[in-house]
């Protein structure tokens, strides 16, 4: 067969259409199985990772917002230099070209089995990717090698060349268009994974009396209080997610989820309580939280002396302002938490990554669509703080009457009240109950899970015929009684005994 040397153009196109053609259907590919083992998304995040932290600071300063465009332009940029080299090496025959690509096809394959975070079927994404790019390559080559005076040999190159420019970029936008749907799904398939070894402790039995009107000693994640100033969910997609920690620290972290889970994981119950709940107020609730210890990442991080404050950020600008201290306390054991009752947090409750911090009110402690750690001082004010909230917010002993409910009607006579008791970090002592402000009765309380986490009561008394106020209040494990004294949840949380009026007949 009459062959001819490909043009520099001409083999210049072949390594550069047969690298695209490689990368889209790589991207395409992934996003059926495992959209972070696309090898665009692969090689970006293997860029973050490698970066140094002085060359990102740059980065960050110079293109702020854009600095994630920025990275793709000079990833791009190189990809293109070397995709046209491999062409122009193979001017003569098509094997160098097939063998570089072939071998960064290699590369692909060997990062992706490296992740702990990928399943095996994540291979697939840089295989094709591989396939179609050395294929494409020859093809095209071919193409370039036929008689170039004749028409035909023309059009046949010019031919085979937009219909590998024209894989390319379907197989690249359709690879886009399912990610952006099902990014999601797939994050929270990462995270289930990654909670399969998360045993909680059992409960003890006798953890509530639900049965008397309590609420169940876990609350369904369905069921858990929210508060946030979010407008829209933010729907965070696993892949792009990091968590930066940073300010006066030794050394600077920058984690993926990966990153995260290498860190020991642990599930805890915990309690958590907003500042916002009114006495008797709903804003309480309970769940096993899996996560890493803040203490680990923060201690790795090392924190320089002074940093009283942890000012943490969310992907959708909220900040918190969290005692260093605080973190750092083995005993209270601050979580980064990403599972919730065993399941992936819920978007409405920070997926994929959020703080849990027993003892303090969410606002300081609880930033969901967590994306930023800095430690600094109590000098910078965080979100609610600008508002005028309180700096430090630890939570205050309360109770609360769930049965009977206010304005019930109730049989005269022998009648169970029954409620919820916190007093996180330190953990509920004791509770009492009074009818019509006479002495108070002893109420019996739930099995103790642990100080963090709130104990349900229930007491029997009698009612005669007629109007009946019912009042409770708890004591913590420190002797400290709840006040009487009424304020309110502004600036730091309420005070007051909750009551009830009920009738009985
Ligand atoms: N990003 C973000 N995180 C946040 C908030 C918020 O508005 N935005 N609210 C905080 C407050 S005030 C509380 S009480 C808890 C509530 O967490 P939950 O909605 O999961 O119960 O989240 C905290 N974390
Ligand atoms: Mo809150």
């Amino acid at each position: 067969m009459n062959t001819t040397t490909p043009r520099p153009a001409a083999a210049a196109s072949c390594g550069l259409l047969a690298t695209a053609t490689a990368l889209g259907t790589g991207h395409l590919a992934a996003a059926l199985f495992e959209p972070r083992s696309s090898p665009v998304v692969a090689v970006g995040n293997a860029a973050i990772d490698r970066t140094p932290e002085a060359v990102k600071q740059f980065a960050i300063a110079t293109f702020g917002e854009a600095d994630k465009t920025a990275l793709l332009v000079g990833m791009s940029l190189v990809i293109a230099v070397l995709a046209i080299t491999a062409g122009l090496l193979s001017r003569r025959s098509p094997l160098p070209g097939s063998a570089i690509i072939g071998a960064f096809g290699l590369l692909g394959i060997v990062a992706v089995f490296s992740r702990p975070d990928l399943g095996a079927l994540a291979v697939l994404a840089p295989a094709v990717a591989t396939l179609a790019g050395v294929a494409s390559f020859r093809l095209l080559h071919r193409a370039a090698t036929r008689p170039r005076d004749t028409a035909t040999g023309r059009r046949r190159f010019l031919t085979t060349a937009a219909a590998l420019a024209t894989t390319a970029g379907v197989t690249a936008a359709t690879g886009t268009l399912l990610t952006s749907g099902r990014g999601a799904d797939n994050s929270r398939r990462t995270i289930a994974r990654a909670l399969t070894t998360a045993r909680p402790r059992p409960l003890p039995p006798g953890t509530d009396f639900a049965d008397a009107g309590t609420p169940t000693f876990l609350t369904p994640n369905s069921d858990f209080y929210r508060v946030d100033t979010a407008l829209t969910v933010p729907r965070v997609d696993l892949a792009d997610w990091r968590l930066r920690v940073h300010g006066m620290v030794d050394r600077e972290l920058d984690l993926d989820f990966a990153a995260l889970t290498r860190y020991p994981q642990t599930t805890s119950t915990i309690t958590m309580t907003c500042v916002s709940n009114e006495v008797g107020g709903p804003y309480v609730s309970t769940s096993q939280f899996t996560g890493i210890l803040i203490r680990d990442v923060l201690l790795q991080a090392g924190v320089r002396p002074g940093a009283d404050q942890v000012f943490s950020t969310s992907t959708d600008g909220f900040t918190a302002g969290t005692p260093t201290e605080a973190l750092l306390d083995p005993r209270r054991g601050a979580l980064l938490a990403y599972g919730m009752n065993g399941q992936p947090l819920p978007d409405e409750h920070g997926f994929p990554v959020r703080m849990v911090t027993p003892g303090l009110y969410g606002y300081v402690s609880a930033t969901k669509w967590l994306t930023d750690l800095e430690l600094t001082t109590f000098d910078k004010p965080a979100y609610w703080v600008q508002r005028g909230w309180g700096r430090l917010a630890p939570i205050k002993v309360q109770s609360r009457i769930d049965s009977p409910s206010g304005f019930a009607r109730v049989p005269a006579g022998r009648t169970t009240i029954a409620g919820t008791a916190w007093a996180q970090p330190i953990g509920i002592d004791r509770v009492e109950v009074r009818v019509d402000g006479g002495p108070w009765q002893d109420a019996r309380l739930s099995a103790d899970v642990n100080p963090s986490t709130w104990r349900m009561w229930r007491a029997e008394v009698e009612l005669t015929p007629g109007g009946h106020t019912i009042e409770c209040r708890a004591t913590d494990r420190a002797g400290t009684t709840q006040t009487p004294r009424r304020a309110p949840v502004l600036p730091d949380g309420a005070t007051g005994w909750h009551s009830v009026f009920c009738t009985a007949r």
